[in-house]
């Protein structure tokens, strides 16, 4: 620990308790509102919204503060439109062989197929990449520590800015994704984590009519 640095941490704001038990409770009934989206519409959206909700995704903890994770922001329809090939190729062959028979059942409330329009539709996909290691500007590998864990983190927090910005998005993972480093041109240290699909939901959007388990089925609070 020789060499850490310190700073105050003059960033910390504290609320009175009234205060904080407002905020949690409205924050909760703002993120109830959030909902996976399969029907988008191709009203554009304004870039710098999509760069501030990848500023607030990059606060992240990260093991070791390595940030082990890259966006790739798809807006151009060419781009898009090789990303849904190559995953609908995927995804046939997942809904006709690759799929078992209690995997496609339990896909059967959300009603999704191989057929993914939504990848051309949607404004913007940002496709999320996972260091395995890092590269220094010399090439030497640097070793990452929980990239799982901490892609995920920023993907959950990238989620909740973009619904907070009022856009809705959708996590996909098509069945296999190596064609992402093909098409992106990302390097083989990065694994693809998964698309999020973002944009303006479609006029006449539905989504699956699912519940969540209630909190004393998730939470035991000792
Ligand atoms: N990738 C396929 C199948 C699929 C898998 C899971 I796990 C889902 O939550 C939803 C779909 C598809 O997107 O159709």
């Amino acid at each position: 620990m020789a060499d850490a640095k310190f700073v105050p941490l003059s960033s910390y704001h504290e609320y009175p308790v009234e205060e904080m038990k407002q905020r949690a409770a409205t924050f909760y009934a703002d993120m109830q509102r959030r909902r996976s989206v399969r029907h988008f519409s191709d009203r554009p959206v304004p870039r710098e919204i999509i760069e501030d909700c990848l500023r607030a995704a990059n606060t992240a903890p990260s093991g070791a503060n390595m940030q082990p994770w890259h966006f790739v922001v798809v807006g151009d329809p060419a781009v898009k439109g090789q990303i849904r090939e190559a995953a609908e190729k995927e995804e046939r062959e997942f809904y006709a062989r690759r799929a078992s028979e209690k995997w496609l059942e339990a896909l059967t409330p959300l009603g999704t197929d191989e057929h993914k329009p939504f990848l051309e539709t949607a404004p913007y996909l940002i496709v999320i990449f996972s260091q395995r290691y890092g590269l220094t500007s010399d090439g030497q590998r640097i070793k990452h520590y929980y990239p799982a864990e901490s892609v995920g983190i920023a993907t959950g927090i990238l989620i909740t800015a973009i619904h907070n910005a009022g856009l809705v998005s959708l996590t996909y993972t098509p069945s296999r994704m190596g064609f992402l480093n093909e098409i992106l041109g990302r390097p083989t240290n990065e694994r693809p984590f998964l698309i999020l699909v973002v944009g303006y939901p479609a006029h006449d959007a539905v989504v699956p009519s699912i519940r969540k388990k209630s909190l004393s089925e998730v939470a035991t609070l000792l």
